[in-house]
């Protein structure tokens, strides 16, 4: 099995809300291997081109707004498929609908305020690295 990185974004409201060691403890316990860890706000340009997928969607704006709204957590986690087991970890976008044992379906309600963010596909992992984390890709 080829070891991937990816990139794990414990978000505002995560920080705010003490939640940061929740999170950072289950990517550990599933055994996946932190990389990089920084606690840093985002620029607004780095926000607009983190999520730049979603620029043309009507939420946009506040998207940016929420993320740069205060301190995060950004990481890089290692390991075996590390993308596809960090949004298992993570759980659906939509809070409410997120299983019961994922950090959004236990600790999250509203969409806009989900508490972590993973990167969806290796690719998207390269891109999100390089981003926050130049030469860690
Ligand atoms: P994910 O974070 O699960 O990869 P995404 O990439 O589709 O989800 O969207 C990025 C973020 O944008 C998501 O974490 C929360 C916000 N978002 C997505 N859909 C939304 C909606 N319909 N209304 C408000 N915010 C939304
Ligand atoms: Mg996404």
């Amino acid at each position: 099995m080829s070891v991937e990185r990816t990139l794990v974004l414990v978000k505002p409201d995560g920080v705010s809300r003490g939640l940061v060691g929740e999170v950072v403890g289950r990517l550990e316990r599933k055994g996946l291997t932190l990389v990089a860890l920084e606690l840093r706000t985002l620029q607004r340009s780095v926000a607009e081109t983190h999520y730049g997928e979603h620029a043309a969607k009507p939420f946009f704006g506040e998207l940016v707004d929420f993320i740069v709204s205060g301190p995060l957590v950004a990481l890089v986690a290692e390991g075996p498929r590390a993308v596809e087991a960090a949004r298992g970890l993570i759980g659906a976008t939509d809070p409410v609908k997120a299983t019961p044992g994922s950090l959004r379906g236990d600790y999250a309600l509203e969409i806009g305020q989900n508490l972590v963010h993973g990167s969806d596909s290796p690719e998207s992992a390269k891109r999100e690295i390089d981003l926050f984390f130049p030469g860690l890709s």
